[in-house]
């Protein structure tokens, strides 16, 4: 890679001793640990298994002086089942079957390990690797860790499908997917979502709040429980009819995996589990996220390395989960964690003292372990930083990723619209947006998205939300007047997903709603809010109802990926751009064997508008924005037939004439004779 890109040839000396100390790494994982596949299997040794004749049950507390299991099975008896500590600070106890065969711990009771510190203090957890956490009483409580062991396991019926390349991505969580204002099931989820998401046109979905967290509010970012999957969405067999019944639907599943901190619980978290403030975290100030007032993993250290490995593999060997989105990966890189840092791309600001080579090191073999056991995986890095050889191979100096989100052009179009009503649109630079879309590093793929969870969060503002105001209260139905406000949001709501979508990468992602352009942001059940579920559901019903024009954006959304899945330019090469006009506010590009034409211009149509081609023939309509049934004003005949004419134009050797009427995209193909 350092050959591949001449700016890297400074740094080569270290990104070669940071492979060499991944090299070690793996060497002593092969000769202590049996090798990646043995090492990554915790979960078969760590926390509860069921073998023949019993339950054993172990658990890594460095400094516990003495551990007992305690339940509902024994009464919580802190001498019925004492543990011992074998090799590598790891306690066991065996629980005997009862005579007569049964499981001596009923499924579905509580469990907890007492320990006992050298300063002779009696300490109560919930096991580290516990399956299942639910709340003690109502809520709001404190949770509870019980055994899950059901009768029946869940029998899974589809194969995933084949993975895609073109990754089309519909971001969710479980808990708000329902239009009413409560907390939706994973089985909610499967019935009403899935068919959504399949008609839509996407290939994949990407699942938040999964892993268990005490604290709804936190959108699942505080992960208390990390073997757990959110038990306030129903049950671990709920999950898996999801993910099986997605499979079915042709859909790719990815989990959103929080390996960057965890929750500073104590009661129901890892925090302090052995009594100390390090154990799975870093002592002090360095196992403290300022800003998430969360803990900080110690990536150094092996048993660290064994947990959160075995976390990874085991949601794609237990759950059938296709890829992993990693959050915060800047976080685990750098000292800093991105906190009050600003990137200019120097490449002197990725290799220095302020890189945590414990935390790239564990991300190398992440992502090395899982492509090694499962070849259909597919990593997603959510990295700010712009770390050069994030999705590049490991074995070239890389860290392995699959690929990256763009996270500077959410960021644009913030920018641009938020400027609104002065300047507005008239200002803005064809250039900028082109430059902001494309510049993305060569040979690492990049997902686009215009805007994420990030954006609709309480605080932020969508894109809808930032076009239309209050008026998408009032005038989306069908019959109210055409505003010129709801004109302007419609037009720019589609043109702005198409421009992101055919321009910015690899892979595209939505957030769950603003398909429709969802007129609500999201904000969780909390103290601020009064514990309202107002604003944490997602509003289906606005997008079902043919009277309402958020009915349009979602037609409009699902041709265009039903057009990507046909014309394939995610899987394309770059674009290559015509034209970038600032007076006409016209960009034109090709891409995918596609001839895709935008018109920006607030007021301005152009007629006769000529556009250089490649290839020579007739072109037809693949999209258009201003289609009547996306709520346009069918400016442009549907079945229009462009006819390339000689002469060269924008360094093409032919070229079409066509109207493009204000706030339009027009996207075309070269007809097949
Ligand atoms: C959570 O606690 C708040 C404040 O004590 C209370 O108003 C709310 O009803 C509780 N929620 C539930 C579901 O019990
Ligand atoms: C895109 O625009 C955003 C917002 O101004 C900026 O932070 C980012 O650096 C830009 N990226 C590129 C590649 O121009
Ligand atoms: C559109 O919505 C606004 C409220 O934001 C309202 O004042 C106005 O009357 C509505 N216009 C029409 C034509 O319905
Ligand atoms: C919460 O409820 C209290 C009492 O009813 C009220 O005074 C306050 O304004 C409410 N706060 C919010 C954010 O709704
Ligand atoms: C029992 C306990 O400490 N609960 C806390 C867990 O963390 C959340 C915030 O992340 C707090 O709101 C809870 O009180």
């Amino acid at each position: 890679m350092a050959f591949q890109d001449p700016w890297l040839k400074p740094y080569a000396p270290i990104m070669h001793r940071r492979y060499l100390r991944y090299r070690e790494i793996c060497e002593r994982i092969d000769q202590y640990e049996g090798g990646w596949d043995n090492f990554t299997r915790g979960y078969e040794k760590f926390g509860f298994n069921v073998v023949p004749g019993g339950i054993i049950y172990r658990e890594w507390a460095p400094n516990a002086v003495s551990a007992s299991l305690v339940g509902d099975f024994n009464n919580w008896d802190r001498n019925a089942n004492p543990m011992n500590k074998g090799g590598n600070n790891a306690w066991e106890t065996f629980v005997p079957n009862r005579p007569d065969g049964s499981l001596a711990i009923p499924h579905n009771s509580r469990v907890k390990i007492s320990m006992t510190t050298p300063e002779g203090e009696v300490i109560d957890r919930l096991p580290a690797w516990i399956r299942r956490a639910v709340p003690e009483s109502d809520v709001n409580s404190t949770y509870s860790a019980v055994f899950w062991h059901p009768e029946k396991p869940y029998e899974w019926r589809n194969a995933a499908p084949p993975k895609p390349e073109n990754l089309k991505i519909y971001e969710a969580h479980v808990g708000i997917s329902s239009p009413e204002p409560k907390i939706a099931s994973y089985k909610e989820f499967t019935e009403n979502v899935l068919p959504h998401i399949a008609r839509l046109g996407y290939n994949s979905i990407q699942l938040m709040g999964i892993m268990e967290h005490a604290y709804y509010a936190s959108f699942g970012y505080q992960v208390t429980n990390f073997f757990a999957v959110s038990s306030r969405f129903g049950t671990p067999e709920d999950l898996k009819q999801l993910i099986d019944t997605a499979h079915g639907l042709g859909l790719y599943v990815l989990l959103d995996i929080v390996h960057s901190h965890a929750s500073s619980n104590i009661s129901d978290g890892l925090n302090k589990f052995d009594g100390t403030d390090q154990c799975y975290f870093h002592s002090g100030e360095r196992g403290f996220h300022p800003i998430w007032n969360s803990r900080l993993f110690n990536y150094g250290e092996l048993e660290v390395q064994r947990f959160l490995l075995s976390n990874v593999r085991f949601y794609a060997a237990e759950y059938h989960f296709d890829g992993f989105r990693f959050d915060a990966v800047t976080s685990i890189m750098f000292h800093h964690h991105g906190i009050g840092v600003g990137f200019t791309g120097n490449y002197a600001e990725y290799f220095n003292e302020h890189t945590d080579d414990d935390g790239v090191l564990f991300l190398m073999m992440a992502n090395a372990m899982l492509h090694h056991i499962f070849p259909n995986i597919i990593t997603i890095a959510e990295d700010v930083s712009g770390m050069p050889g994030l999705c590049r191979d490991i074995e070239e100096g890389g860290i392995g990723f699959d690929q990256r989100l763009a996270m500077a052009i959410p960021e644009m179009w913030v920018k641009l619209l938020r400027e609104y009503p002065v300047p507005k649109d008239e200002s803005w630079n064809m250039g900028y947006i082109v430059h902001n879309l494309t510049n993305r590093r060569d040979l690492e793929k990049t997902i686009s998205y215009c805007e994420s969870h990030d954006q609709a969060l309480v605080g932020s503002k969508t894109i809808v939300s930032w076009l239309m105001e209050q008026e998408m209260y009032q005038n989306m139905s069908i019959h109210s007047p055409m505003t010129t406000v709801i004109d302007r949001g419609l037009s720019l709501h589609k043109m702005i997903r198409l421009i992101t979508q055919g321009l910015g990468g690899e892979g595209y992602l939505n957030f769950e709603g603003n398909e429709f352009g969802h007129p609500e942001w999201l904000d969780f059940p909390r103290e601020g809010n009064n514990y309202s579920y107002h604003y944490a559901r997602r509003q289906f019903n606005l997008a079902l109802d043919e009277l309402l024009r958020y009915s349009k954006l979602n037609e409009f959304d699902r041709c265009m990926n039903l057009a990507e899945q046909q014309y394939n330019w995610l899987k394309s090469p770059q674009a290559w751009i015509y034209l970038a006009h600032e007076d006409d506010k016209v960009i034109a590009f090709e891409r995918g064997g596609l001839l895709w034409i935008f018109n920006f211009h607030p007021t301005k149509s152009h007629v006769d508008y000529q556009v250089g081609t490649g290839s020579a023939g007739s072109y037809k309509i693949v999209l258009n924005t201003d289609d009547a049934k996306f709520e346009g004003h069918n400016r442009v005949e549907p079945d229009q037939v462009y006819f390339s004419l000689p002469g060269e134009r924008h360094g093409r050797p032919q070229h079409i004439q066509v109207y493009i009427p204000t706030r339009t995209a027009l996207v075309l193909a070269l007809r097949q004779e």
